[in-house]
């Protein structure tokens, strides 16, 4: 039975006896209890950005081997089936568990922040959606581990992928753990949608919502409607390897075309997905250290929609080899060329606002730069994949490999390790050793061109990609050669970062709430923000609340220290979907390890289909019912609702 309690939100200003009250109601228990059951965004997002860390890490050592076998003719460091083995587990580690997983936890940890909220929507889905992302990280590298990783790439082609080529559990740890991995995303991806449309504070409307926002929401949205079509690829596939049925072979009237429409209908978007928040985080950094708002904000965040949308017609670009008409060819070319329009407002948004600001240049500002050439270069070669009778030349050699790694390291892996150095300190409250932060930035820089950039040149020589040796004698070499050290100094560029976030965790200079002066609402607290995030609800007047003085944007009306204290338990404001008028007052869950519990179980079921054990796959599926018991037993604060009264001023 639902029950309503009214009341008016009380009115207050920031003090030291409200915080304490906050702090004691926020805090997550210590202890394991704790630990396994916070739902606290900023220990998800910390958690989620550590472990996508240690994904990139293994997917980058994974790399290294493959470059050591390329590095020459004739090697034989890897049998061939290792190398499928490899080059397979690298893209598909470096796709789904770190690049997406890692724009997760930033906005997982800023969300709330940027936003003016204390928590996500659903703070326990955001819990079970780390949860689930973990345990589908393990279950798909013990293939790996036991020799069984996925080995037909990772966009995984049938026939290739069926069982009558591919007899090992290879393909079935990938199928089970993608369909596993799915659930975590669909999950985080209903979350943010919510928490974009209901928890901003009051006034920030739609308008004025940072573009990191933007980019998250939008690959959100993006998300929800594509990731149900991978996950049922991979079903289907399933299907057909284990009960023998005929979705995608040919023998029995399937077809293997309709693999790869399902797939790169995800695929495509995917992409959009995780470069679209790393763009939000370039648009929201470079403005700081350039000292003036972003030009364009409101153009950049349409083309940042735009871009999404068109991304949704283009994913046959990925299939001009395989034979289809011709017209519908052109069609998917044409959107595929219409869609650099609006990337290129963003970029030239970008270069207009170092050209106008007075540049700071820091470390992270170096990274955010960076991203416009690399991202320019990456664009170029898409460009050229996009005209169907160029990419027939190209498809399926290094071309497309030094493409999607300026796209993908170029737009993800950069404006990631900037983010970093730009956030660092709000979440340590240390800053980053910038003399050790510039030395990694030219090694990562200068290693990653000189291993990349060559790999176009192989590529039009036509050496093809996903072969594990080569004769001597193609005039590949060289460029190979170049192309192995060139890896290796790129490698040594990231791990100086690495070394770098340790050593400044543990000795970092003091940062303060605003080290950078950032106009945004994180920086109004303090760092690292307190667990209930602000003490009271701010109150937002325009895009940049912090700046509001320099800019003299009208009267700066923003309110910091006054407003609603929301104390009377763990709560949170709703407000409406445009304008960011209150709505109603919300319980938020307490911790609970039932999201936990819920993926052990899951991760049990997982394990009984791949090895077909009936009574296991029973075991795991009680589990679940009995976890999700646990989770949605009816408890009564969560139950409490109350609406705020409108007419009561927000502050005095
Ligand atoms: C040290 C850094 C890296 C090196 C040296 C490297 C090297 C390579 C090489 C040589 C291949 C081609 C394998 C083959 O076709 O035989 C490859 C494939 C791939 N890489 Fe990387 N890579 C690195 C980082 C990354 C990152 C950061 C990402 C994504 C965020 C990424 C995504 C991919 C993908 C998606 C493939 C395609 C795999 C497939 O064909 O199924 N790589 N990488
Ligand atoms: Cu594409």
């Amino acid at each position: 039975m639902r029950q309503a309690v009214f009341r008016r939100p009380e009115i207050g200003d920031d003090n030291e006896m409200l915080r304490a009250r906050l702090h004691a109601i926020w805090e997550t228990a210590p202890g394991l209890k704790g630990w396994l059951g916070t739902v606290d965004h900023k220990e998800i997002g910390i958690r989620y950005i550590i472990t996508a860390f240690v994904l990139l890490a293994l997917g980058g050592i994974e790399a290294l081997v493959i470059r050591l076998q390329l590095a020459g003719p004739d090697l034989h460091l890897l049998t061939p089936e290792q190398y499928n083995e490899f080059f397979s587990t690298h893209g598909m580690t470096m796709i789904f568990l770190y690049a997406s997983p890692i724009l997760s936890g930033f906005s997982n940890y800023l969300w709330p922040l940027l936003l003016g909220s204390r928590d996500m929507a659903f703070p326990r889905m955001n819990a079970f959606s780390y949860w689930v992302f973990l345990g589908s990280a393990i279950f798909l590298y013990s293939g790996f581990l036991v020799g069984a990783g996925p080995n037909d790439g990772w966009f995984n082609y049938v026939p290739f992928a069926e069982k009558d080529y591919n007899p090992g559990f290879n393909q079935d740890f990938y199928s089970l753990g993608m369909i596993f991995l799915g659930i975590s995303t669909t999950v985080g991806a209903a979350n943010f949608i919510v928490t974009a449309f209901k928890t901003r504070a009051p006034g920030m409307s739609i308008n004025r919502i940072p573009i990191m926002i933007w980019g998250t929401l939008t690959a959100s949205a993006a998300n929800l409607v594509v990731v149900p079509a991978v996950s049922l690829a991979f079903f289907l596939l399933w299907m057909d390897r284990q009960f023998g049925t005929d979705f995608f072979q040919p023998a029995g009237g399937g077809q293997p075309l309709l693999w790869q429409h399902l797939f790169w209908i995800f695929g495509h978007p995917w992409v959009y997905a995780i470069v679209l928040p790393a763009m939000g985080m370039v648009s929201d950094g470079l403005p700081v250290f350039c000292r003036r708002p972003l030009v364009g904000h409101s153009l950049v965040a349409l083309a940042t929609v735009s871009v999404m949308i068109l991304g949704f017609g283009v994913w046959v670009h990925h299939m001009f080899a395989t034979g289809l008409p011709g017209l519908s060819l052109s069609f998917f070319s044409g959107a595929s060329i219409i869609i650099t329009f609006p990337s290129a407002v963003t970029v030239f948004a970008w270069i207009a606002t170092i050209w106008l600001g007075r540049p700071v240049i820091t470390t992270a500002f170096l990274y955010f730069a960076s991203m416009i050439l690399l991202f320019v270069i990456g664009g170029v070669s898409g460009f050229m994949t996009a005209s169907v009778p160029v990419d027939w030349q190209l498809t399926d050699t290094y071309f497309v490999v030094a493409h999607i790694h300026y796209v993908l390291i170029g737009i993800n892996v950069f404006p990631v390790v900037g983010a970093t150095y730009f956030w660092f300190p709000k979440m340590t409250g240390k800053l980053m050793d910038e003399r050790l932060g510039r030395w990694g930035f030219w090694t990562m820089f200068a290693g990653f061109n000189i291993g990349f950039l060559p790999m176009h040149l192989t590529g039009l020589l036509g050496m093809p990609r996903r072969i594990w040796t080569y004769p001597a004698g193609m005039g590949w070499s060289t460029l190979n050669l170049v192309t192995t050290l060139g890896s290796f100094l790129f490698a040594v560029g990231i791990l100086i970062f690495f070394f770098n976030v340790i050593k400044s965790l543990r000795s970092g200079a003091p940062a303060g709430a605003n080290p950078w002066g950032g106009s945004s609402l994180e920086w109004s607290v303090s760092s690292p923000p307190p667990p209930y995030n602000f003490a009271v609800i701010p109150t937002v007047a325009s895009r940049h609340p912090l700046w509001e003085e320099a800019l003299d944007e009208s009267v700066a009306r923003t309110s910091l220290t006054r407003g609603m204290t929301l104390d009377q338990g763990k709560e949170a404001l709703h407000t409406s979907p445009m304008d960011a008028e209150p709505e109603r007052i919300v319980a938020t869950p307490e911790d609970n390890v039932a999201p936990f519990l819920l993926t052990v179980a899951m991760m049990v079921l997982f394990y009984g289909m791949l090895l077909k054990l009936w009574i296991v796959i029973g075991l795991g599926g009680l589990g679940c019912f009995a976890a999700l018991l646990m989770w949605l037993w009816p408890r009564r604060n969560l139950l409490e609702r109350a609406p705020p009264d409108r007419k009561e001023p927000v502050h005095g």
